[in-house]
């Protein structure tokens, strides 16, 4: 398989304790957090080779990521430090539950990776596919560039995009047009259908096809219901892993890192998407954005990886 790229944006995240409220609570939870930093660890834990390229403060925070990215195996050259800008922080009020609904705000105006540190040719030296996803497109404007450098037509690389609509960070208009165009730039694109209806109008996998004509291949989740993946010119079904649901925050990541895996793997993509449901249900029955790594999931989803 291929050496993946992820960049995003790395978050420290303080999370109440579950009944606990941001408003009382006397004691948060602290861990890393991030979009794609979450599936460059899942990569990492799956046994892909993995770097991770964003930037953080030069602060504890930063020092708190770096040492995250090493212990979990993924390759932390691409982390650049920027001094003068905090580490990104968000705070997360765990609601649990199917609802969903962890509240989540964010301290990340004006952090490192918003502000204009270079992707450099070592960042992205040896990368046979990049992952990115919407959240940097929301974050800055430098960020967005950074997005259409990975995404231009002239790359050497293969791109997966998970749209990730965050309705905190910009209205979703701007987040529909935006990610539509850099989406039609990307090889596969990963899609919960709530997300696709909030910013497109788009009800069905057709509907959310119209708005991407031109890629190849197009993963539509639906939380519960069968997902969907259009691919070679037809759609293939799953059904996710049933579960209890504990903390939905994450489950995309963990959905989106084993399927690229077992894709990047020579697997069809019927196969990546039953890697995707059994690396989200693991996520989605523990608090926390990202599971444990010593979990029979990774140990199930390794055994279908050549080498
Ligand atoms: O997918 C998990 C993310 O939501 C979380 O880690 C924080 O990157 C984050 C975001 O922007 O919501």
């Amino acid at each position: 398989a291929p050496r993946v790229l992820c960049c995003g944006e790395p978050l420290v995240v303080l999370s109440t304790h579950p009944g606990d409220d941001l408003e009382t609570a006397a004691e948060l939870h602290v861990g890393v957090a991030g979009a794609e930093l979450n599936v460059a660890l899942h990569l990492a834990r799956l046994g892909m080779d993995v770097r991770f390229a964003g930037a953080v403060g030069d602060d504890p925070f930063g020092d708190r990521v770096r040492a995250a990215l090493v212990r979990e195996g993924v390759d932390d050259s691409g982390l650049h430090e920027v001094p003068g800008h905090p580490t990104g922080v968000y705070f997360k009020q765990r609601v649990g539950g199917a609802g969903n609904g962890s509240a989540v705000h964010y301290y990340r105006a004006g952090s490192a990776a918003t502000s204009s540190w270079p992707l450099t040719d070592d960042d992205l030296h040896g990368v046979g596919h990049v992952h990115v996803s919407g959240v940097s497109a929301a974050v800055s404007p430098s960020f967005l560039a950074r997005l259409e450098q990975l995404t231009a037509p002239e790359r050497s690389w293969t791109v997966s995009f998970d749209l990730n609509h965050r309705p905190a960070l910009w209205p979703a208009d701007d987040a529909g047009r935006v990610l539509r165009a850099l989406a039609r730039r990307c090889d596969i694109v990963l899609v919960g259908l709530d997300e696709a209806a909030e910013v497109w109008g788009a009800q069905t996998r057709e509907e959310v096809r119209e708005h991407l004509p031109e890629v190849p291949e197009i993963v539509v989740k639906d939380g519960p219901d069968p997902a969907s993946v259009w691919a070679d010119g037809a759609w293939t079904t799953s059904e996710p892993v049933p579960v209890v649901v504990v903390e939905l925050v994450g489950a995309g990541d963990a959905f989106a890192a084993a399927y690229l895996a077992s894709r990047l793997s020579g697997h069809g993509p019927g196969a990546a998407m039953q890697s995707g449901h059994v690396l989200a249900a693991h996520v989605i029955a523990e608090t926390g954005d990202q599971g444990s790594p010593d979990a029979e999931a990774y140990t199930q989803i390794r055994e279908t990886l050549p080498g």
